[in-house]
């Protein structure tokens, strides 16, 4: 397993649309297993391929609790099949928008359906920070940031803080 390099905004490569993954092999499981390494080093609850700069619908996730044993998760060309009209505000935060914490609302549950670490075909429903952190990932997927649903003032002043962050090194 390897570490991978977090791309952080106004990275122009977080806006690229990923194309969907064609054989779950073991080249896959080594960028999914490196995924994970690099999202636990963060550390985070969730990392798609686009932000290690790898254009594939890839997405890892851990929701266990700190004390509780991991429960790594992923996710291969996932796709909504169902969203409920009742939505839930969480407040987000991004590892490619460091330090940047806002709330957002979203739909409070949805089902997916989505290849596995072996390739299987999975559908399952996803509610509370499974579902914000699933439709959170599956954004990074469309080229969509969280801030993108945040106001242009708010959008603008988070892109001038990380950048901010970055000259202070
Ligand atoms: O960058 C990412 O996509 C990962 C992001 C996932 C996420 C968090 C909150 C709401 C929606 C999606 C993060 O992991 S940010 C860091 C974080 O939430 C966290 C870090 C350490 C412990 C617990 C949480
Ligand atoms: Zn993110």
């Amino acid at each position: 397993m390897a570490l991978r390099e977090i791309l952080t905004v106004p990275n122009p490569v977080l806006k690229q649309v990923s194309t969907p993954v064609e054989r779950v092999d073991d080249e896959l499981r080594q960028l999914m297993d490196d995924m994970l390494e690099t999202m636990y080093a963060a550390p985070g609850i969730g990392l798609a391929a686009i932000q290690v700069g790898v254009p594939r619908q890839v997405i890892v996730m851990d929701l266990a609790r700190q004390d509780d044993p991991p429960e790594p998760r992923f996710f291969v060309n996932p796709e909504i099949l169902w969203a409920s009209d009742e939505t839930a505000p969480y407040e987000e935060g991004c590892l490619s928008v460091p330090e940047v914490y806002d709330e957002v609302d979203r739909p409070a549950r949805v089902r997916l359906r989505y290849l596995d670490y072996n390739g299987q075909e999975v559908v399952e429903e996803a509610e509370g920070l499974f579902a914000v952190c699933i439709q959170h990932e599956m954004d990074h997927l469309k080229g969509v940031l969280f801030i993108d649903h945040l106001s242009r003032l708010k959008r603008e002043r988070a892109v001038a803080r990380v950048r901010k962050l970055a000259r202070a090194g």
